[in-house]
């Protein structure tokens, strides 16, 4: 109860924390605004994934890369910050994926969890731990944390009709029913969603349901399940987001208002399901907890299992800032629905911030498990061996922090080739290999600083406040930006002074300009820690600095002269066309197997006589001329020798499909009867028949072999 006290009815802390956001500094109080909180430790959470696939670049540019961003940075500055996560293993989806391969649903956690758990590890994702929501110490929290709820009356109990499956005995879940959709009559809607034409559905709109776990019709029948009344919570909900969380993002604020607006409604915590958390209440067999209820409480039950005896200060204490990386589907589960748990329970702490991303998109298509249209992280580490820094970076780069944005495999290899490798790799080699030249690898000595020399300190000097002023305001690629510019900087400072030329005439004044780009570079090596980890330490090693100082970021002291530096390698290397060529390829390749995997041929129609189909006229033309139809996108203007004196005009809406230029010449079969109609101004006489593939692409009907113009088809 003391957060909800302290955060709605104590009208100093709404003053405190509309300043939060910009006077954060847990470090520096006296920076710290009147009336500011100061926080002692950050919790941040990355949201679960669910063990039933592996992890996408849509994942890791969503919630993994900006959560791991932000976490190192804490650690680098020394705050006291832990990082949880794990597998969400609950669920529906789990438990039909298990069906559908005859394996039980904690095989296929198990088998998700390794691989998932491996990919983070392989991406230098650094949770503090990375659990599992089939572990026996959530088991306990989550079952607690409902009793306590229950126990307080925090629920409503409610009856309510759901389809049941009398042979096989069971609820069915939403998604274990299909049936006709209502509205596009597609037969495979599921109970939950028709995913032919994207409606919303509830299984009672179905038309003709089934059940797809036995293939039953499925009964309706009463049955208990336990809500958490948010319509009750919007009363603190709404002040507590739009007026003390002012800070909070727009796409995140966004969502929560339209909830708000439409009025919150109680929602089930409880679910007729044989795989979850049993209702920790009595006469609730075969009742489990909602996953979305039992999830988000795996946060706590994470922390839970990493630090039995000082997890509560990590919960319960007003001075730990509790911050949810998530991406934009997860909103309201996290900024309404678990903040309603955390206060219904009392005693634990609401989130800061709720930093969401929009999504990412694969090549202008939407992200999919199920149909395949995803890079996944282990078959990127096969073709892309000890490149994740160049992924983080892409993705970094190209976050969906305000909207939806699009990776491509072209875009992939630009940033690579542009901005790795010519701008952060380059000037690292030219300031390696110029001091392995000059000096064996021995830092030099610098004399004078120059006014140039004194300004470019000043600007690389600049950096550090920017980056920190970005990465505090969650904004992941501008901090990016901003940490790339040292490198640019380095860039610059080089090809202004040219050392190259210097060393001939000057050799002292290039023991200056070396010293000081070797500053540079071990800079580069703090300032990209957390963006770029992998890069960032092999860098160290090569200038045998031992970690990344982050209050030294900025300094020009970090190698001393005389200090020796290994032979340079490639920080970065370029990827070749052939190579982003190969997984685009991947991607075509997988788009064909789709197709062809749901590809129905449409319905027969309905019955016709022999005397029906005589009525057409069908004859073989060959095509003299085709041109485009002016102001007309769809439209041929074909002429077409149709063994008369006079060649027949046909216009046909193929313009899409075809170059006019690729027809001429070409026999094409046309229906010689219809009656002329005007198109564009232009009168056809006839239609030019064609065949509709599987990817709606037309393609022309031509005879086996050439024929006379004018052959009668039938
Ligand atoms: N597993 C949904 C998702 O992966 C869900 C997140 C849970 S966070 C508590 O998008
Ligand atoms: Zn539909």
């Amino acid at each position: 109860m003391r957060a909800f006290l302290a955060s709605v009815f104590n009208p100093l802390h709404q003053g405190y924390c509309l300043s939060l956001s910009a006077s954060y500094n847990s470090k520096n109080p006296q920076l710290l605004l009147p009336m500011s909180k100061t926080f002692q430790r950050t919790l941040v959470t990355a949201a679960l994934p669910y063990a039933n696939g592996g992890v996408h670049i849509g994942h890791l540019a969503g919630v993994y890369v900006p959560s791991d961003i932000y976490v190192r940075y804490l650690r680098l500055k020394g705050e006291e910050v832990l990082f949880v996560c794990g597998s969400d293993e609950h669920g529906v989806p789990i438990t039909i994926r298990a069906r559908k391969e005859g394996i039980t649903p904690q095989e296929v956690c198990d088998r998700y969890h390794g691989i998932i758990s491996k990919s983070f590890a392989d991406f230098g994702i650094s949770f503090d731990i990375y659990s599992r929501t089939t572990s026996k110490v959530h088991a306990e929290t989550a079952s607690q944390f409902f009793r306590t709820l229950y126990d307080k009356g925090e629920f409503v109990e409610q009856e309510s009709e759901q389809y049941y499956d009398e042979e096989a005995k069971t609820f069915l879940a939403d998604r274990y029913i299909t049936g006709e959709c209502p509205h596009c009559h597609n037969d495979k809607a599921y109970g939950d969603q028709c995913e032919k034409c994207g409606t919303a559905l509830s299984p009672l709109e179905l038309i003709n349901p089934t059940s797809a776990v036995s293939g039953a019709k499925p009964v309706l029948k009463k049955t208990k399940h336990w809500y958490l009344p948010l319509d009750k919570h919007q009363q603190w909900l709404e002040p507590w987001i739009t007026q003390e969380h002012p800070e909070w993002r727009t796409n995140v604020m966004g969502q929560c208002k339209s909830w708000f607006d439409m009025g919150l409604q109680p929602r089930a915590v409880s679910r007729d399901l044989d795989w979850g958390i049993p209702v920790p209440v009595e006469g609730a067999e075969g009742k489990v907890l909602y996953v979305w209820f039992d999830a988000p409480i795996g946060y706590i039950s994470n922390t839970r299992e990493l630090l039995p005896d000082t997890w509560e200060k990590w919960w319960k204490s007003d001075d730990t800032r509790l911050l949810h990386f998530i991406g934009k589907d997860n909103i309201v589960f996290h900024c309404i629905v678990f903040p309603a748990m955390l206060k219904a329970e009392g005693s634990y702490i609401l989130p800061d911030n709720v930093p969401s991303n929009e999504f990412l998109n694969l090549e202008d298509d939407k992200i999919s498990t199920s149909r395949n249209w995803a890079v996944w992280l282990d078959e990127y580490l096969v073709d892309f061996p000890n490149k994740q820094d160049v992924l983080r970076y892409v993705l970094t780069a190209n976050a969906p922090e305000t909207k939806d944005n699009n990776f491509t495999w072209k875009d992939f290899q630009a940033r690579n080739n542009n901005e790795l490798v010519a701008v952060y790799g380059n000037f690292v080699n030219r300031a390696l290999v110029l001091t392995q030249k000059y000096y064996d690898g021995v830092v030099p000595t610098p004399s004078v600083l120059t006014d140039y020399d004194q300004a470019t300190i000043a600007e690389f000097q600049g950096v550090k406040a920017e980056v920190e002023r970005l990465l505090d305001a969650f904004r992941f690629r501008d901090a990016q930006k901003e940490a790339m510019n040292l490198a640019r900087i380095g860039n610059k400072y080089l090809a202004d002074l040219e050392p190259w030329k210097l060393i001939k005439t000057e050799s002292e004044r290039v023991k200056t300009i070396l010293f000081l780009s070797l500053q540079l570079v071990a800079n580069l090596s703090i300032a990209f820690e957390p963006f770029l980890p992998f890069s960032s330490q092999k860098l160290r090693g090569w200038l045998g600095l031992e970690k990344a100082e982050w209050e030294r970021l900025g300094a020009t002291d970090l190698i001393a002269s005389g200090t020796t530096i290994a032979a340079p390698e490639l920080l970065f290397e370029k990827i070749e066309d052939a190579v982003v060529e190969a997984q685009v390829q991947k991607l075509l390749d997988t788009k064909a197997a789709n197709e062809a995997a749901n590809y129905q041929p449409e319905p027969i129609k309905t019955a016709v006589t022999f005397e029906d189909f005589e009525k057409l006229d069908i004859r073989v033309g060959k095509i003299l001329a085709c041109e485009k139809v002016k102001k007309a996108d769809k439209l041929l203007c074909f002429t077409i020798d149709d063994g008369t004196p006079t060649p027949r005009t046909i216009v046909s809406g193929i313009a899409q499909h075809y170059q006019p230029e690729a027809l001429v010449g070409k026999e094409v079969c046309f229906i010689a009867n219809f009656p002329p109609r005007k198109l564009k101004g232009i009168e056809s006489q006839g239609m030019i028949l064609s065949a509709v593939d599987a990817d709606g692409s037309l393609v022309v009907i031509t005879p086996e072999r050439e024929v006379r113009g004018g052959s009668q088809v039938g």
